[in-house]
């Protein structure tokens, strides 16, 4: 091989760059809209323009993206290509709901400002991996520093209201069985799963702080017996449990728990991100009720303790944290009209600062956004009298036009009373009709792309 060709491959070398991209928010948060949206952006990037907030594309450098393999074999793929034939349908329609962990790789091409990088060659690449995965897993942080009778009694102090009416059923089978007889793993295994019925309860009720995380979305683990345990009322300290009994194995399995579900997540994936986008639907629990968005906000700030390295924190000494950039961002900003955009961005921030301030982030850089990875609505106004009100129009899930002012997002924490005063109306939308060959129709996912991305294609 010749010298030239050589220090070609050299020079080709330096200028690429990898980082992994994180995606993660609790369920139907639009984790897949977003990725599918993201990766149809990039690579129709070389012939529109479709990204006119992402700095690399508005200053002519993004020369253009394709897919490659991934790297990590033993992650599924993301379904990128069934995501993107219902997007495209007619009529168009949402991805399926997705349970697990997945990935996809870009290369994306692009003309270096940086000088240094401009020496070494007049085009770079940057290896891309966005990586999904369920905000529910983070909500389980908090298991590693809890030993099950902490565990326990923090879960059951958390019964009250409507949860305490959720738990009924489970609750009533915990008190009739014995904790100290010998454990048959069948009995185990029913009274687990009326645990789990009542997390999912919880969630379908808006109620989004669930532990453990992987009860309801189990992914891999689906039916395994790591996953059938329930928290118990009990005195007795770890050491004083009789050998053999339920809570032996109880206790057993929470460890197993522990150890090779949470900690092993946050080993093999979390300690490889890079940067973090976590999505928030801030408009559901705003529909939904005060219970509802209070109990968003406090997944919020439990999310957030998976960020908190410190020093002495946990996931320090589990791991050296890389994440140098967190981005919150409100999704489905389509279903409002754009005059409330300003006020969704200050109710997230509302949300998310006090929490981050509070707390000692270490060099990492936050930041607040909404936007709307594939839009389902177009804007405009309606007349009313002599007076043009702002409103959205979109196809409902049931095929019916509808154009409608959904009303007003609140700029600050809302209490009790704004759910009393205010109706949100949150109507489903399918998403707009894209032509093939154009890219999807989004609101600012470009922005989204500038915030986690922009440094990294200088
Ligand atoms: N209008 C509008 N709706 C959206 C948008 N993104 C997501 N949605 C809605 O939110 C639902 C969930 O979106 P997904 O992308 O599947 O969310 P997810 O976080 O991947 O959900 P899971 O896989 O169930 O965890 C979709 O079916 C849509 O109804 C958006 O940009 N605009
Ligand atoms: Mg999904």
């Amino acid at each position: 091989m010749s010298l030239r060709k050589d220090m070609a491959q050299l020079v080709h070398r330096t200028t690429d760059s990898h980082i992994r991209l994180a995606v993660t928010g609790l369920s139907r948060a639009g984790k897949t809209a977003f990725i599918t949206s993201l990766v149809n952006q990039l690579l129709h990037s070389s012939s529109h323009d479709n990204l006119p907030l992402f700095s690399a594309a508005r200053d002519h450098r993004l020369i253009g993206a394709r897919r490659v393999p991934q790297t990590n074999l033993m992650v599924p793929r993301f379904s990128y290509d069934e995501a993107e034939a219902s997007l495209y349908g007619v009529p168009p329609a949402w991805p399926e709901p997705t349970r697990d962990v997945s990935e996809i790789r870009l290369a994306i091409r692009y003309r270096p400002q940086k000088r240094t990088k401009r020496l070494l060659s007049s085009q770079a690449t940057l290896y891309l991996d966005i990586i999904d995965y369920p905000g529910e897993w983070l909500l389980d942080l908090p298991l590693l520093e809890l030993d099950f009778f902490a565990w326990s009694q923090q879960q059951m102090q958390a019964l009250h209201g409507q949860r305490k009416a959720f738990a009924a059923e489970w609750l009533s089978a915990l008190e009739a069985l014995d904790l100290h007889a010998p454990a048959d793993e069948q009995v185990m295994a029913n009274i687990a799963k009326l645990y789990t019925d009542y997390l999912h309860r919880c969630k379908a009720e808006g109620l989004h702080w669930v532990q453990p995380g992987r009860f309801v979305l189990p992914g891999e683990l689906a039916g395994a017996p790591v996953l059938q345990f329930f928290p118990v009322v009990s005195s007795l300290a770890s050491e004083e449990v009789p050998s053999g009994s339920y809570l032996t194995l109880l206790q057993a399995r929470y460890q197993e728990y522990q150890s090779k579900v949470v900690k092993r997540f946050y080993k093999q994936y979390f300690s490889t991100f890079d940067r973090q986008l976590v999505l928030v639907d801030c408009l559901s629990p705003l529909n939904a009720g005060f219970d509802s968005f209070m109990d968003m906000r406090s997944a919020l700030e439990q999310l957030m303790h998976s960020f908190r390295y410190g020093r002495s924190g946990l996931l320090s000494r589990l791991f050296a944290p890389k994440i140098d950039k967190v981005v919150f961002a409100a999704t489905k900003a389509d279903h409002i009209t754009p005059d409330q955009h300003t006020n969704l961005v200050s109710l997230l921030q509302q949300m998310v600062h006090p929490a981050w301030q509070h707390a000692a982030f270490e060099n990492i850089d936050m930041s607040c956004i909404s936007m709307a990875s594939v839009r389902a609505t177009q804007s405009g106004y309606i007349a009313v009298k002599d007076t043009q009100h702002p409103a959205i129009q979109g196809t409902l899930l049931t095929g019916e036009e509808q154009t409608l002012y959904p009303g007003d997002v609140p700029e600050k924490l809302p209490d009790p009373e704004y759910f009393e005063q205010h109706r949100f109306d949150f109507s489903e939308f399918r998403p707009l009709r894209s032509e093939r060959d154009a890219p999807l129709a989004h609101i600012r996912l470009d922005k989204a792309l500038d915030v986690l991305l922009g440094d990294k294609l200088r």
